[in-house]
């Protein structure tokens, strides 16, 4: 999108922020070729992402969740960060008070160079021992599967949060803790409650992705396209 032209009145709005959130979704990371979960590439197999993605199915089925686990990390070491993930990067280096919260779990963001982020559902390039709960970077594929802990005689898991589970009480207070007076929320669908409150929440909410989301109503602007072109025009305007 050559020339985007964005409201005069949001951008005078967002340098006004003193605490600037981001919140992104599986959205940001289309456009690197990693399929969004609920978009035609939330299927694998005969299977819905959500349906894998869960402590039962890893229970009951710990090698084919592995397999998923495998073919996805394959893909996110084979993506590139695009255009989104290099805008949310510049922001954070050019405003004082930023915080990412990525529900993503592909790690595109950390190779982009964001810093001041929590990874809020984890990250699959990771591994977690069972028994110890440490986490460790998994090896370079293939991995013989399942996968067992390096830490002790125990299997070893995807690091990752699933449906269901809890969250990690640590990154939950910081991320509640940042109090955004802006948040922008980027190709999220807000279907995971939690992380969608997160921007919900906030006084000045703008969201960004082609599509109306369960967020669209609580936002103060729509910014309606793919972030990987609107980001970087949005970030020099924002920063200039
Ligand atoms: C919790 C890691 C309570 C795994 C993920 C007990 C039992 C069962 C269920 C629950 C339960 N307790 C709570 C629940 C509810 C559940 C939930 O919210 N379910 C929903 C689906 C109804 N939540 C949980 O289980 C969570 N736990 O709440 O515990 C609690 C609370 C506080 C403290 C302690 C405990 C844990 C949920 C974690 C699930 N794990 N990922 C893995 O990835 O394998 S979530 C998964 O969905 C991904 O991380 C993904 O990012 C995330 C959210 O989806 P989106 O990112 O929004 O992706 P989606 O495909 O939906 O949308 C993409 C969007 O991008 C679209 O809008 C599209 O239009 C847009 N887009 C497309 N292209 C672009 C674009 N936008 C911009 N540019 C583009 N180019």
């Amino acid at each position: 999108m050559r020339g985007v032209d964005f409201d005069p009145a949001l951008i005078e709005r967002l340098r006004r922020a003193s605490r600037v959130l981001v919140l992104t979704g599986a959205g940001v990371s289309a456009e690197s070729g990693i399929p969004t979960f609920r978009g035609d590439g939330g299927l694998w197999r005969e299977f819905r992402a959500e349906d894998l993605a869960t402590p039962e199915a890893f229970a009951r089925d710990p090698h084919l969740v592995w397999t998923w686990y495998e073919e996805r990390r394959a893909l996110c070491r084979a993506a590139q960060p695009g255009p989104a993930h290099e805008a949310i990067a510049r922001l954070e280096q050019g405003l004082p008070e930023f915080l990412l919260v990525t529900q993503n779990v592909d790690g595109l963001h950390r190779r982009a160079g964001s810093k001041r982020m929590l990874e809020i559902h984890g990250c699959l390039l990771e591994g977690r021992c069972t028994q110890t709960g440490r986490t460790f970077l998994l090896d370079d594929p293939p991995l013989d599967l399942p996968v067992r802990s390096p830490h002790a005689d125990a299997p070893a898991r995807p690091h990752v949060v699933w449906f269901g589970e809890a969250y990690d009480a640590r990154l939950l207070e910081q991320a509640l803790a940042f109090e955004a007076d802006v948040c922008l929320a980027v190709g999220t669908s807000a279907a995971v409650g939690v992380p969608a409150s997160l921007a919900a929440r906030t006084p000045f909410l703008v969201e960004v992705n082609p599509d109306e989301t369960l967020l669209s109503r609580h936002a103060d602007a729509c910014l309606r396209g793919p972030a990987g072109a609107l980001l970087g025009p949005l970030a020099d305007l924002w920063l200039a």
